[in-house]
């Protein structure tokens, strides 16, 4: 028996995660309360190839006048509402050193996946998501080598419940003057491990989570999918490479498949687990662009799934989670145990 299924585990008990320094309270009892919500069925597939209302199909007109082309594989553009600007100038002096604020330059775009309007990763063929690896890969590499801009965050919010405003396949890049505050927040326990125990945060959790088993939901030669031991959302899980690499800038050729091939086989299991479209926001947390080697970085991704039963019944981080702090009812390898039982092929395409 792994430590993790000692029988304690199913009484309440807080797990700490390491990477953001946070507790999460675990209580699996709550699991046995009686549910009488309701089962949606739609699967969340319009199967719609081409939308004359999406900006983002090709040939079709955007906000402010924009027409995006009659793109044939990835086509990426300046998001037209940018929540950062360029030349964002100096705010006026701090009023009072409560009341501080600091210029915050950057870039926002928008990366449109494929023109099929009723695709998603997981319903993508490996090559096509490849030639989005190499997009992301590009973008890193080029807004990372302004010198203006430390951090280069890929996200990908899918499904209106995440607040994706399209359902056309995409995502998202804002690169910003300063280090945003969960990455940074993972700097500061990666660069402390590192000096503390000469040796990587992430690659040593990879090492456990492969001893103990229990937590893994699929993996390839380069990448493991765990549901992390400190999970606060349902079934989140985290994407870590198996190398100690910091960024898409250090990967090889095969790994760039690969994070293709493992991408597909995490969301292929998350739209099985309800036969929908399953929303999430996902992002990849590399290595910031600040100008300075980072050997302690470690890359992943965290995928953040909303719901908890059904394509329907989701979590809401409400309560004593505002208050207090966060908890959950499924434990992370009952999540994962569900994750891997589930079939590799997409339940549309089975
Ligand atoms: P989300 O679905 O994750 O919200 O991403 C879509 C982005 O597309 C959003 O940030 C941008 C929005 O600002 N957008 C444009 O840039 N042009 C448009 O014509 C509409 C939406
Ligand atoms: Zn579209």
């Amino acid at each position: 028996m792994s430590s993790s299924e000692q029988p304690s585990s199913q009484f309440p008990h807080r797990r700490y995660n390491p990477l953001r320094r946070q507790w999460v309270l675990v209580s699996p009892h709550r699991t046995q309360r009686p549910w009488q919500g309701e089962v949606d069925k739609s699967s969340g597939f319009s199967g719609v190839h081409y939308d004359p209302e999406c900006y983002l199909c090709p040939g079709n007109k955007r906000a402010g006048g924009h027409i995006t082309p009659r793109y044939e594989s990835v086509f990426i553009f300046d998001n037209d509402y940018a929540a950062l600007l360029p030349d964002s100038p100096e705010p006026p002096p701090d009023a009072s050193p409560l009341l501080h604020s600091e210029r915050e330059r950057g870039v926002c775009r928008v990366v449109c996946f494929h023109p099929d309007h009723s695709l998603t990763i997981p319903r993508m063929t490996q090559e096509e998501v490849r030639v989005v690896v190499d997009a992301w890969a590009d973008q890193y590499a080029e807004l990372g080598s302004q010198s203006e801009l430390r951090y280069v965050q890929i996200f990908e919010n899918r499904g209106a419940m995440m607040g994706a405003s399209n359902p056309h396949p995409h995502c998202q890049i804002w690169s910003t003057e300063h280090i945003p505050d969960e990455p940074a927040q993972e700097l500061e326990s990666l660069t402390a491990y590192q000096a503390e125990k000469k040796s990587c945060l992430l690659c040593d959790y990879l090492a456990v989570e492969h001893k103990e088993q229990t937590r893994i939901v699929c993996e390839n030669e380069h990448f493991t999918v765990v549901v992390p031991w400190w999970a606060v959302w349902p079934f989140e899980t985290l994407l870590l490479a198996r190398r100690h690499m910091g960024s898409l800038a250090e990967f090889e050729d095969a790994e760039k498949t690969s994070l293709a091939d493992i991408l597909r086989q995490a969301t292929t299991r998350y739209d099985n687990l309800f036969e929908t479209s399953f929303p999430y926001t996902m992002g990849f947390h590399q290595s910031p662009t600040d100008g300075v080697a980072h050997p302690e970085w470690h890359f992943h991704a965290h995928y953040y799934p909303p719901l908890l039963r059904s394509a329907t019944v989701r979590k809401f981080m409400v309560g004593f989670e505002m208050l207090g702090m966060p908890q959950r009812d499924i434990t992370p390898e009952s999540a994962a145990e569900r994750l891997r039982s589930l079939s590799p092929v997409h339940f549309t395409q089975g």
